[in-house]
């Protein structure tokens, strides 16, 4: 990743070295019917929060198609950047406001999923309507003639974007989603960054700092709430780059939020987060403040309990005390 990363700084040239040996899977078998079932599921709010009413009377058989129809027969690296306008009219990712959660160099942690699944004071974009419907799918068009009747690529789709695939398929996607994500956030926001990243916790290539954080808007955001967190699978925390509330690309990021006019606060450590990831990554030395006094401890304290209680009948302790 960082080499990546470093390769992209070096030489466009290098980057297209990068590019063309970086295919990625193909498009997901069965897409349309993955689509539509989410679509259905999402619509009838058989997730659950957020359930907006507005989404009930989404045609999902329509939306699904206007999100294929944008990109079947396509080049996966020409995408037009208005591919999914159509999609998007139909299901705006929407969250209700003083929720929404962005997320930055995190892969790997787990946090976008767990927010997902456990806080609904948090919503993630993964948990919006064009999130969950495209979440963990790969699609791409197919250029080499229609032999799969759907003018999709089920073979091969191109990884990530680099110099040889500027308007890719996937990465339009996400980056339209991401800018109506932030453009539509109300009241308290968050994003949480990863302070050990090696470069940075905030890189000025993530979908955050091109189509999030500039489109936040100041009139309608109360405050921009930096949630920092360390790497829990690092065997001995503070031994690799870190970064805190006042330094590095941070600090960049405070400034140039404030420079917008938004109120900004950073946190190093947030709670929220912590519990979250410790419940993953119990052994991290990060975990032992969050060991104490919660749930996990007080289910260990009843193990123990009824361990004695079955070691005393064993032992034969409760006829013993039975007598007595
Ligand atoms: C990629 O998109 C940009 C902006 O929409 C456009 O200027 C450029 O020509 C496109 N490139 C390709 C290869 O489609
Ligand atoms: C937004 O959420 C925060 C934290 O949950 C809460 O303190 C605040 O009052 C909420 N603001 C509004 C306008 O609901
Ligand atoms: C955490 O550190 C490990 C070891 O260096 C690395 O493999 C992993 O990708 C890092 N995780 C994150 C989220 O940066
Ligand atoms: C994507 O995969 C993750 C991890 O396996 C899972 O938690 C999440 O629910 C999946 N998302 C969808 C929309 O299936
Ligand atoms: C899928 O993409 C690969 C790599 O670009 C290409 O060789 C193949 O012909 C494509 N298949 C179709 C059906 O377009
Ligand atoms: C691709 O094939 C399907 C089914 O055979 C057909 O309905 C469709 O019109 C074809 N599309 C193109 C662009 O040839
Ligand atoms: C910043 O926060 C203060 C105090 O909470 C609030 O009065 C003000 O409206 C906020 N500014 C913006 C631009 O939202
Ligand atoms: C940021 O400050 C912390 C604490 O003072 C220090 O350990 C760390 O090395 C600094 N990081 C950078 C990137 O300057
Ligand atoms: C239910 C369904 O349509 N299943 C199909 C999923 O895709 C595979 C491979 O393309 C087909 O063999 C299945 O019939």
């Amino acid at each position: 990743m960082g080499i990546y990363t470093i390769f992209l700084y070096l030489s466009p040239i290098l980057a297209v070295n990068v590019a063309y040996n970086n295919p990625g899977q193909g498009t997901t078998h069965n897409i349309t019917d993955i689509l539509i079932g989410r679509c259905e599921e999402y619509r009838k709010c058989l997730l659950g929060e957020p359930c907006l009413p507005s989404y009930r009377n989404v045609n999902c058989l329509a939306a699904v198609e206007s999100f294929l129809g944008g990109i079947r027969n396509v080049d996966p690296c020409s995408t037009p950047y208005n591919a999914y306008d159509e999609f998007f009219k139909m299901v705006p990712p929407t969250t209700v406001r003083n929720t929404t959660m962005f997320w930055s160099g995190v892969k790997g942690t787990n946090v976008p999923q767990d927010i997902a699944q456990v806080t609904p004071y948090f919503n993630v974009i993964g948990e919006t309507f064009p999130g969950y419907m495209a979440g963990n799918l790969s699609w791409c068009g197919a250029t080499d003639g229609n032999d799969t009747g759907l003018g999709l690529n089920f073979t091969v789709c191109p990884k990530g974007k680099g110099a040889t695939c500027p308007n890719n398929t996937k990465a339009i996607f996400w980056a339209k989603a991401s800018n109506m994500f932030a453009t539509q956030a109300v009241d308290d926001v968050y994003v949480v960054l990863n302070a050990q990243k090696p470069g940075g916790a905030f890189s000025k290539y993530s979908f955050f700092a091109t189509e999030e954080a500039p489109n936040l808007n100041p009139d309608v955001v109360k405050n921009v709430a930096i949630y920092l967190i360390p790497n829990f699978t690092l065997p001995i925390p503070n031994e690799m780059y870190a970064e805190t509330c006042t330094n590095g690309s941070v600090l960049y990021l405070q400034n140039f939020l404030m420079d917008m006019n938004l109120n900004v606060t950073c946190e190093e450590n947030p709670k929220e987060i912590m519990w979250l990831q410790c419940a993953r990554f119990a052994d991290s030395p990060y975990c032992g403040p969050y060991a104490k006094g919660n749930p996990v401890v007080a289910a260990s304290i009843v193990v123990i309990l009824l361990q004695v209680v079955f070691a005393m009948s064993l032992s034969g302790w409760n006829t013993i005390s039975t007598t007595l």
